[in-house]
């Protein structure tokens, strides 16, 4: 079999004091941190997309990504040899999971048929490599935002046949993801949003949006796929406004239409920060109503104001996110999933496993750092000792709803005035976590 990125070999782990850049410094899959393995914990996935598709092209300039295995055609044969590149990646870079679009796979036909046979040849080929490698599928997914018949949207679509053709894409994608084991299968909004209210009938877009989910759930229940559904929040890009413009969002519209019981959410690192969020934010959201099912690890740049999808670096950042992760008890269907992209000049394969090496080495050290935290506990004293006059018999009847204003002016007013109100810390919790960075 040919190797596509020969010269390099499986990436092993060579300690913090290693200097080879082709070495996990902090990312060693067989250690255990809180009793459980590095591996079981972050479950990390590589993305198809930006990995094995992405030509590293911007608004301004066409693709500069050298990759050996592409023969620039768009044939069914060249997506075959870039799937056996995509999982000898997999293995080398010790990724138990991975993610797909369906139009990343494969070439899109002249008709649907044809687009569907494509994805079928290439899926065989996945399942061969999962066969030979155990690497696994965290989620599958449908592009209904490329192809210009999606200049509307498509389950928001005002013209009924982009709504039925991304509804016959869906279903294909769902047998697709079923059929390789998919453990998830995930809706991010593409281009389901408006660039202007002058010409949208929001509401009526957005309870076709809940039908076209209802039809998937049903689909899902059809062929038997038991993995979690997920939505993808994001705020803008490409439309001015996404319907699932974050966490908040998405959760008051799952609840509106009766879909909570089949979706949890996929959180992406940028995308809040492009909503005005912290990461944590939008976790703790998600974790709130019992929703956080996975998580698409990139990071903007702050100077930027767009999807710039980096490799997360930042350790403030994966410790936070892996803090957040530790609390809720771990993930179960979902992962750390790289949607991330090399930059433009970063243009050699090898670049590649410089990126991933980077974030799953900041993940690693993250989910020790957030362990260490925990472990520690006084951050978490210092946070139920500030609530601790609601554990009081009024904070109580409070809590439970058996208290009313009267009761709340007979107990307020013998006090005359709050008197009782304690520092925050902010500052000595900010030193306390650098203690542990
Ligand atoms: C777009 C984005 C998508 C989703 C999957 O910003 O994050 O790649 O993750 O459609
Ligand atoms: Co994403």
């Amino acid at each position: 079999m040919s190797e596509y990125f020969s010269g390099i070999g499986k990436i092993q782990f060579g300690g913090p004091n290693s200097k080879n850049p082709l070495e996990f410094k902090h990312y060693n899959p067989d250690e255990v941190v809180g009793g459980k393995t590095m591996r079981d914990h972050l479950r990390f996935s590589v993305v198809y997309w930006h990995t094995f598709s992405n030509p590293l092209t911007d608004p301004f300039g066409a693709g500069t990504a050298v990759r050996p295995w592409d023969d620039g055609s768009n044939s069914v044969e060249n997506a075959q040899r870039k799937a056996r590149a995509a999982f000898e990646f997999f293995e080398k870079i010790q990724a138990p999971f991975y993610a797909f679009h369906d139009r990343d796979v494969a070439p899109e036909g002249a008709t649907l048929k044809e687009s569907h046979a494509n994805l079928d040849a290439v899926v065989k080929i996945f399942k061969e490599e999962q066969q030979r490698t155990g690497v696994k599928l965290l989620w599958g997914t449908a592009n209904l935002f490329s192809n210009r018949r999606y200049m509307h949207g498509a389950a928001t679509s005002p013209n009924l046949d982009a709504f039925a053709y991304a509804g016959a894409q869906v279903k294909k994608a769902l047998e697709v993801t079923h059929e390789l084991g998919g453990l998830g299968y995930t809706f991010w909004g593409g281009r389901e949003g408006y660039s202007t209210l002058l010409n949208t009938d929001m509401k009526r877009e957005i309870d076709h949006l809940a039908r076209f989910l209802h039809m998937a759930v049903d689909y899902k229940k059809q062929i038997g796929f038991n993995g979690p559904f997920y939505i993808e929040p994001k705020p803008k890009e490409p439309t001015k406004h996404q319907y699932d413009s974050d966490a908040a969002a998405c959760l008051n519209f799952l609840r509106t239409y009766d879909l909570m019981p089949y979706f949890k959410l996929n959180l992406e690192t940028n995308h809040a920060t492009l909503a005005g969020h912290e990461m944590m934010h939008e976790l703790q959201v998600a974790i709130d109503s019992g929703a956080l099912g996975s998580i698409d690890a990139n990071t903007g740049d702050p100077l930027l104001g767009w999807d710039t999808d980096q490799f997360p670096t930042s350790i403030y950042l994966t410790a936070q996110c892996m803090f957040c992760i530790l609390n809720m008890g771990g993930f179960t269907t979902g992962g750390v999933n790289f949607d991330a992209k090399v930059r433009r000049e970063s243009y050699e394969p090898i670049d590649l496993f410089h990126a991933h090496i980077g974030g799953m080495d900041a993940f690693a050290r993250g989910l020790k750092i957030a362990h260490a935290i925990i472990s520690d506990g006084r951050l978490s004293a210092f946070v139920k000792e500030r609530y601790k006059s609601w554990d009081s018999e009024l904070g109580r009847r409070v809590e439970s709803g058996s208290a009313s204003f009267a009761d709340l002016e007979s107990y307020i007013l013998p006090k005359g005035d709050v008197t009782t109100n304690t520092s925050g810390r902010q500052e000595m919790l900010e030193n306390l976590i650098n203690e542990f960075i």
